[in-house]
């Protein structure tokens, strides 16, 4: 029974944040050929949509670097594209028309509870969904100020449990990947929790 009330409470909340999440939107501006994007480098958290406008008078695109190539839009002048983010990664994007314009997308992994003691169960969350056919996530954790070290390597599963063996700060990093070219986003923003 208590068993059963624990998953559902674990349930509700990975709902609620990812509903949470889901409603966010991150506006970016695209300004102009020589300021670029605005924000240079845009956060939000799982699930967050970017939502690109372009305020100059030409065309620019917003374009995600192959080859994992996420997104690919061009932009008249006034008009906007959205795009949600649903995996913990770090995104880096151009415009193809002005090279020197670039930007970022950085989606954090997500950990839950923040603190805990050994043996505790901690949520490791590294999407909104099941990983996409063909695609998969890898997750990194470390100690301390260790190195990082695999620690769960091509899963579907959007979380993972971690059950600390031992005290001290333990932190998680993830990325996504298609498995058909190795294509894949770079390493999210890394989120910690501290074992007592
Ligand atoms: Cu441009």
């Amino acid at each position: 029974m208590r068993r059963a009330i624990a998953f559902i409470l674990v349930t509700v909340l990975a709902f609620s944040v990812a509903g949470e999440a889901r409603a966010a939107t991150v506006s970016i501006s695209i300004v102009n050929q020589f300021a670029g994007f605005s924000p240079k480098t845009a956060k939000g958290a799982i699930g967050t949509t970017f939502k690109w406008t372009n305020n100059d008078s030409i065309t620019h695109t917003t374009t995600q670097n192959a080859p994992l190539s996420l997104w690919n839009r061009s932009l008249m002048s006034g008009h906007s594209f959205s795009k949600t983010i649903n995996f913990a990664g770090s995104y880096p994007y151009h415009c193809t028309i002005h090279k020197n314009m670039t930007g970022t997308v950085k989606v954090p992994i997500r950990v839950s509870p923040s603190s805990g003691s050994v043996g505790a169960s901690f949520s490791v969350i590294v999407a909104a969904v099941t990983a996409p056919a063909g695609m998969v996530y890898d997750i990194q954790r470390r100690k301390g100020t260790g190195s990082w070290t695999a620690w769960k390597t091509g899963i579907k599963a959007m979380k993972a449990t971690f059950r600390p063996a031992s005290k001290g700060t333990w932190s998680f990093r993830s990325r996504v990947r298609r498995t058909s070219n190795g294509a894949r986003s770079g390493w999210s923003p890394a989120r910690s929790i501290s074992v007592k």
